[in-house]
């Protein structure tokens, strides 16, 4: 190594989808883990707008989300100066390495995902080829930056792991390329359940509003919502994620607001009678948990001159990188250089 060279940090690479508000799953699972990481690693977070057309959108509502969500991102403690924060669709180098990985990708791979059976359930009248190797294009995001970890909740499990073997297939077709990265998912918040069926995942596109907390909720709306939160019967507090998973999942919440250790939490709460006192904490501690984002996003979201700033500048560190990366896999795979 030159000695003025800085040793290579670690890379995190993340990403969300404009698709939808979003909700205390996506901090619980993932984004309060980017602010924790971002310090210690080279940090880039993408809004993956290329991502969100394997569903149908409306052109004003994407436009519009996908500013949402990176100030959202920023909101959520993402740093601008510390982290880098783009729009996957400025960068086209991620759908340039995603054709190269679509040619070394089996079609069992892709129908294998059970995002992809869940999300051709829901849209039945357009499943188009997109949502198929949606998995491909997410792998490219993370290899294009040779990300060492991808911080993500539990349900991208899978998708992960395409990633890494499409990562080790090419380096064994070719050579030594990409880095293989590794899934950095929560033990705890790694899957929020919904407030209404606790069964299943909490999800931005559940029509029942009730069963989700929204970043942009008031104080008032979290609180009730939480309130009437499906609890199992039972009276006393403790976590059982089989057979008590309405309060598991509450626990669960209550623990990503204010920290505080399961065996803290049934402390707390024990010789309480009934759940009503447990259910008042939560929703107090989420709200105020909630607050601060959501204040924060308001004043990031009205001054769209420095959001464009933040975006362009994100944008061209991204490309930069991805430029490198993109050259190096042409270049292995054939084709000529001009
Ligand atoms: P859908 O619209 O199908 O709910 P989604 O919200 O899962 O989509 P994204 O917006 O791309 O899709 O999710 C972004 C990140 O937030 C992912 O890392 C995902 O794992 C995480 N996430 C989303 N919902 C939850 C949840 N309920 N619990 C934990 N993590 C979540
Ligand atoms: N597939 C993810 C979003 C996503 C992503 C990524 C996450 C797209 N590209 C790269 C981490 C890294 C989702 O649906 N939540």
């Amino acid at each position: 190594m030159n000695p003025t060279d800085t040793p290579r940090r670690n890379v995190i690479l993340s990403g969300m989808q404009p698709s939808g508000e979003l909700t205390i799953g996506h901090v619980a699972g993932a984004l309060r883990n980017w602010v924790a990481l971002q310090d210690e690693f080279d940090s880039l977070f993408c809004v993956v707008d290329l991502h969100a057309i394997t569903v149908r959108q409306e052109p004003a509502k994407l436009r519009r989300r996908s500013l949402d969500l990176a100030a959202m991102y920023q909101a959520a403690g993402v740093d601008a100066s510390r982290s880098v924060i783009f729009i996957q669709s400025h960068v086209p180098e991620h759908v340039q390495l995603s054709w190269v990985l679509t040619c070394l990708t089996g079609m069992g791979e892709c129908s294998r995902m059970t995002q992809f059976k869940e999300k051709s359930d829901r849209h039945s009248d357009n499943i188009n080829v997109g949502l198929f190797t949606y998995p491909i294009l997410m792998a490219a995001d993370i290899l294009l930056y040779n990300a060492d970890c991808v911080p993500v909740g539990e349900d991208q499990k899978q998708h992960l792991e395409l990633a890494r073997n499409l990562a080790e297939r090419f380096n064994h077709h070719y050579s030594p390329t990409f880095t293989v990265p590794e899934p950095y998912i929560p033990k705890l918040g790694g899957r929020i359940m919904s407030l209404q069926e606790p069964t299943k995942k909490m999800s931005k596109s559940d029509p029942n509003v009730k069963s989700w907390i929204g970043l942009t909720d008031s104080d008032d709306e979290i609180r009730s919502k939480i309130r009437r939160a499906v609890t199992d019967s039972g009276t006393d507090i403790r976590y059982d994620e089989l057979a008590r998973p309405g309060i598991s999942n509450l626990m669960v919440l209550y623990h990503v607001a204010t920290g505080k250790s399961f065996a803290d939490i049934e402390s707390e709460f024990a010789g309480s009678s009934g759940y009503a006192p447990f259910k008042e904490a939560v929703a107090d501690a989420v709200a105020e948990y909630v607050r601060p984002i959501r204040e924060r996003f308001v004043a990031i979201r009205a001054d769209e001159d420095a959001l464009g700033r933040t975006l362009r500048h994100g944008a061209e560190q991204a490309r930069e990188r991805a430029r490198k990366t993109l050259r190096k896999v042409y270049k292995k795979t054939g084709f000529v250089e001009l």
